[in-house]
């Protein structure tokens, strides 16, 4: 049976454009799918079909225009029942920054009238979007993807950005490399012309963790904070209990520590200790504390993770991490020993350097880079008299070691990972906290 689908009552718009014809003849279409999108002088809005069918004939163009009860198309195949009273909203948006509205007493199929929603400014919560031209399946489909219709060019009546505009301007972006993303590509450049080369593959774990690496270097907006902790009495510990952790066959470094510090540090920031959910709009707060170690190994780095590192001692910590150093370097390690980090940790401390800035291991939110410790002069005031500023004291030889903590800034504000960084500090400093 075929079925004649009509405009529905547009109420006082009149002679109204027709800008976009969204579907084709053999077309299967669903009721209350979107066929035509009309534009009166301040709003578009899209007229979905009142019933399920497939499309036979289409009786409009681009750029007609039609009034209450023009014939848009044939349906084949249509059911009956769905032409009878039944509310079909309209979808109506915005034409550049009109905000009156117009009233648009609406009706179905064959000029029955249904209670249908006033036309009006915009029902899209759009605000990126809003000053493009463009319909309401467009700017679905450009918020569904993430785009700014402003950057894609239309080629519909008045520069009208059409779905299919929509749909080139992807593909071009796929096209032109840079993951799609639009990113410059590295120039190719035949390094022989100034002098000899030798051209090796990289290895498999540096093509992992260089995709590993890009892709977080690219999602997460990094914020990375310094500061020192002085472990002047936690070294002092150490170099005691160096002798007892020889005999257990344990090489005690400070790096057993500072897990240990950094699980505190996590406790009192549970926003640390986090992952964004699939959506980025949910925190996701982990109640159990796996720190994930950077360890350097002739292949490249690999992250595996020491579990439960809040429920394990500091020699227990040390002995684990010698163990998974020896496994990494083996290329031991199995996928399940590098997953589940909450948070991690990359130390060059053993190497040397001031501060780095270490790229977020994702899904973490955070990491710790740590580096070579140093003895500094320290200001020590003896003299301080509240709400004075005198500079009696002097200055004493400590212990210092620099922290850089990097940390995505979706998730943790510039105040917390300051506040976060020197706790973490203090916990290194007092070695009560720590060994509580
Ligand atoms: N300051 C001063 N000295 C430090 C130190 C620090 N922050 N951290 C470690 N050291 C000392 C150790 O005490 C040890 O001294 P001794 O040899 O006298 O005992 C020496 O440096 C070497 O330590 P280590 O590196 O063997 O042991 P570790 O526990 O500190 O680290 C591991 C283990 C696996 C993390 C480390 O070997 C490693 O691979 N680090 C590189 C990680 C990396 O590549 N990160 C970059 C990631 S971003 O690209």
């Amino acid at each position: 049976m075929s079925t004649e689908i009509r405009v529905p009552d547009i109420g006082s718009a009149a002679d109204v454009d027709v800008i976009e014809i969204q579907v084709k003849p053999g077309d299967v279409i669903e009721k209350e799918q979107s066929i035509i999108t009309l534009e009166g002088d301040k709003a578009t809005m899209d007229i979905p079909s009142p019933q399920a069918g497939t499309v036979k004939e289409i009786k409009v163009k681009v750029g007609d225009k039609v009034s209450k009860d023009s014939l848009i198309l044939i349906l084949d195949g249509a059911a009956s029942e769905t032409a009878s009273k039944k509310e079909v909203p309209a979808e109506v948006s915005r034409v550049g920054k009109a905000s009156q509205s117009e009233a648009c007493p609406p009706t179905s199929n064959g000029g029955h009238a249904n209670a249908l929603p006033t036309l009006r400014d915009s029902v899209e919560d759009d605000e990126d979007n809003g000053d493009a031209h463009a319909g309401p399946g467009a700017r679905r489909l450009a918020r569904e993807l993430g785009l700014e219709l402003t950057k894609i060019n239309g080629t519909g009546p008045k520069q009208r950005v059409l779905k299919e505009d929509i749909h080139q301007y992807v593909k071009g972006a796929l096209s032109k490399g840079g993951g799609g993303m639009g990113l410059p590509t590295a120039p190719v450049v035949d390094f022989s012309q100034f002098g000899p080369i030798e051209t090796k593959p990289l290895s498999r774990i540096k093509k992992l963790s260089a995709t590993n690496l890009h892709r977080n270097w690219l999602l997460v907006p990094h914020v990375t904070q310094f500061d020192e902790a002085d472990i002047t009495d936690l070294e002092s510990f150490r170099r005691d209990q160096l002798p007892i952790a020889e005999k257990q066959g344990v090489k005690l470094t400070p790096l057993a520590f500072i897990i240990k510090a950094s699980v505190a540090a996590l406790k009192a920031f549970p926003n640390f200790n986090a992952s964004l959910d699939a959506t980025g709009e949910q925190i996701v707060h982990k109640q159990y504390f796996h720190i994930g170690v950077a360890v350097d190994t002739p292949d490249g780095l690999v992250v595996p993770v020491i579990r439960n590192a809040d429920q394990k001692g500091i020699f227990e910590i040390a002995k684990e991490l010698g163990e998974i150093s020896v496994k990494a370097r083996n290329k031991a390690l199995t996928p399940g020993d590098m997953q589940g980090s909450t948070f991690s940790i990359s130390s060059l401390g053993g190497i040397g350097g001031t501060a780095f800035t270490p790229i977020v291991n994702v899904p973490n939110v955070a990491i710790l880079g740590v580096s070579k410790s140093s003895v500094k002069p320290v200001w020590r005031d003896i003299a301080s008299k509240q709400g004075a500023f005198e500079l009696a004291g002097e200055f004493i030889p400590r212990l210092m070691l620099p922290l850089s903590v990097s940390y995505d800034h979706r998730v943790v504000d510039g105040a917390e990972g300051a506040r976060f960084t020197s706790y973490l500090a203090k916990c290194l400093s007092d070695l009560k906290i720590l060994l509580l």
